[in-house]
C-alpha cells in the first residue's frame, strides 16, 4: 500500500456511492469539459505547510495531528522522510502541483549559511522526486514572519539588519525556485505592515517594501529565473493592517512602483473575506486590470470571520470562482489552484488528508462544471450585454466615445418625464440570477 493507509484516490462519479470518503465524486481529472480536461482547469497544488508540517493547534489547544513521520524525532530526519510521504500523497491524489516556504522544509540552523545548507538538503531529495514522478512546483516562497526576527516585518522592519538578512534569505529561495523550475514565486507580506501606527512611518516602510520587490525582480533577471512573480494580498492577520490589503491595494501599490505586470496577484478566498470582500471580487478586480496570477483555495468560516484556512467545500463560491476562469480562459498564465488549508483539529488522522483534499478537489470540479454550463448558454454574459446595452447607440454611445459634454446631456435629459427614467428588468435582479444559478447547479451536477 506504501507509506500512507490509503490506496490511490479513484474517480467513482455520484450516481452511486455518493457516500464514498476515500473517492472522487466530480474530479474526473481528464474528463474534457469547456475545451480543456478538468486537470487543466484546476491545477490543484498541495501546499506543505498546512499538509505536512501543521500539528492541527489552534490559539487554546496543542496539536491533535496524527502523523506516520512523527516517529523520527531528528528534524532532519523528519524533514527528510516527508518528503517521500509528501510525493507519495501527490501522486496518490492525483495533484500535479505543490507549494512551500523555505522555512516549511527544513529547521534552521544558527546562521543563514548553515540554515541553507539543511534547507539544500531537502531540496535535493525534492529535487530526485520530482524528476521521478512528474510532479511540478507550482510557487515557493520564503518564510519571512515565522521566525522572531520578523517581530517587526521583513523588508518593511525598522532595522536595517533584518531588512538585510531577509534579502539575503529571499535570494537563496530564489535560486531554489530557479533550480526546481517553480512556475511562479509568491510574496505574502505575512508582517509587512504595521500594528501599532504611532510608532511607524508608513510611506518609508512602503518603498522599502518596493525596493526589496525592483531587487528580487534584478536578481531573477541576473540568474535567468523564469518564474512569475505572484503578491498575495491579506488585509489583517497577524498585523492589524497589512500593506498588502486587498487586490485594488495592491494594484496601486505595483502602479506607484513602476512594477505592473512584472508582478501579478495571488488571491486566496478566505483573505477576501478579511477585507470584507468576496473571493470572486477579487479575482474580478484582478481579471479587470490583467493581474490575475493565480489562486490560493481555501474559505473562512461565516461565524467565525477569522482566517480559520478551510477546504473550500462552498459551491456557490467554488461556482464563482471557476466562471471567472472560464471567463478569462485560465487561472492565470501559469496559475493553479493551491490549497492553502488544513484540516479542523477533530481531523486529525492522517487519513483525514485525503478526505479534506478530495473534498476541496470535488468542490472546484463540481463548481467547473457549473460554470461551464453557464458559459455555454452564455446566461451571465447575455444578461450583462442587455444590462448595458444603451451604451451601444444613441446618447449612451456619446458617452463612450467621448463626445458627451455636460450641456449635450442636459439637453437630452431636460424635458424626459420622471416615468421614462425607470429602466428595469427584473431577469438580472439579484433574487432572479441566484434563483437561476441554483437551477444550474441542480442540472449541471445531476447529469
Ligand atoms: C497566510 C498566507 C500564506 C501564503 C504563503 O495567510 O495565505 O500561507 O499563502 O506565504
Ligand atoms: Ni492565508
Ligand atoms: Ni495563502
Amino acid at each position: 500500500m506504501g507509506l500512507w493507509d490509503v490506496d490511490k484516490i479513484e474517480y467513482v462519479g455520484h450516481d452511486k456511492g455518493v457516500k464514498e470518503e476515500l473517492g472522487f465524486h466530480y474530479y474526473d481529472a481528464d474528463r474534457v469539459v469547456a475545451g480543456k480536461p478538468m486537470k487543466d482547469w484546476l491545477r490543484f497544488a498541495v501546499a506543505w505547510w498546512h499538509t505536512f508540517d501543521q500539528q492541527l493547534v489552534d490559539p487554546f489547544g496543542d496539536g491533535t495531528a496524527h502523523r506516520p513521520y512523527y516517529k523520527y524525532s531528528d528534524p532532519m530526519d523528519q524533514a527528510l522522510a516527508k518528503v517521500d510521504y509528501a510525493f507519495e500523497l501527490f501522486q496518490k491524489l492525483g495533484v500535479q502541483y505543490f507549494c512551500f516556504h523555505d522555512r516549511d522544509l527544513a529547521p534552521e540552523g544558527d546562521t543563514l549559511r548553515e540554515t541553507n545548507a539543511n534547507l539544500d538538503k531537502v531540496v535535493d531529495k525534492i529535487e530526485e522526486n520530482m524528476k521521478s514522478t512528474g510532479v511540478k512546483l507550482l510557487w515557493n516562497t520564503s518564510s519571512l514572519f515565522t521566525n522572531p526576527r520578523f517581530v517587526d516585518g521583513a523588508s518593511t522592519s525598522p532595522f536595517a539588519d533584518i531588512f538585510a538578512y531577509s534579502a539575503g534569505q529571499l535570494k537563496h529561495s530564489l535560486e531554489i525556485g530557479k533550480r526546481l523550475g517553480g512556475e511562479n514565486y509568491v510574496f505574502w507580506g505575512g508582517r509587512e505592515g504595521y500594528e501599532n501606527l504611532w510608532n511607524t512611518d508608513m510611506a518609508r516602510e512602503k518603498d522599502h517594501m518596493a525596493e526589496f520587490f525592483h531587487m528580487c525582480v534584478d536578481y531573477a533577471k541576473e540568474i535567468g529565473m523564469k518564474a512569475q512573480f505572484l503578491i498575495e494580498p491579506k488585509a489583517k492577520e497577524p498585523c492589524s493592517l497589512q500593506y498588502d490589503f486587498d487586490a485594488s491595494t495592491a494594484i496601486s501599490f505595483l502602479q506607484k512602483y513602476d512594477l505592473m505586470g512584472t508582478f501579478k496577484l495571488n488571491l486566496e478566498g478566505n483573505h477576501a473575506n478579511l477585507a470584507t470582500h468576496t473571493y470572486q471580487h477579487e479575482i474580478r478586480i484582478a481579471r479587470d486590470a490583467g493581474e490575475l496570477g493565480s489562486l490560493d483555495a481555501n474559505q473562512g468560516d461565516k461565524l467565525i470571520g477569522w482566517d480559520m484556512d478551510e477546504f473550500p467545500t462552498d459551491l456557490y463560491e467554488t461556482t464563482a470562482v471557476m466562471w471567472e476562469v472560464l471567463a478569462e480562459g485560465q487561472i492565470g498564465p501559469h496559475g493553479g489552484l493551491n490549497f492553502d488549508a488544513k484540516p479542523r483539529r477533530s481531523s486529525f488522522e492522517a487519513e483525514d488528508l485525503f478526505r479534506t483534499h478530495i473534498a476541496g478537489m470535488d468542490s472546484f470540479a463540481a463548481g467547473l462544471l457549473v460554470a461551464a454550463k453557464m458559459h455555454e448558454d452564455k446566461y451571465i454574459e447575455d444578461l450583462v450585454s442587455q444590462r448595458y446595452s444603451s451604451y451601444d447607440s444613441g446618447i449612451g454611445k456619446t458617452v463612450e466615445d467621448g463626445t458627451a459634454t455636460l450641456a449635450t446631456l442636459e439637453d437630452y435629459a431636460i424635458d424626459k418625464p420622471q416615468s421614462e427614467l425607470i429602466a428595469s428588468t427584473h431577469s438580472d435582479h439579484l433574487e432572479s440570477v441566484r434563483a437561476t444559478i441554483n437551477n444550474y447547479m441542480i442540472e449541471a451536477l445531476s447529469e
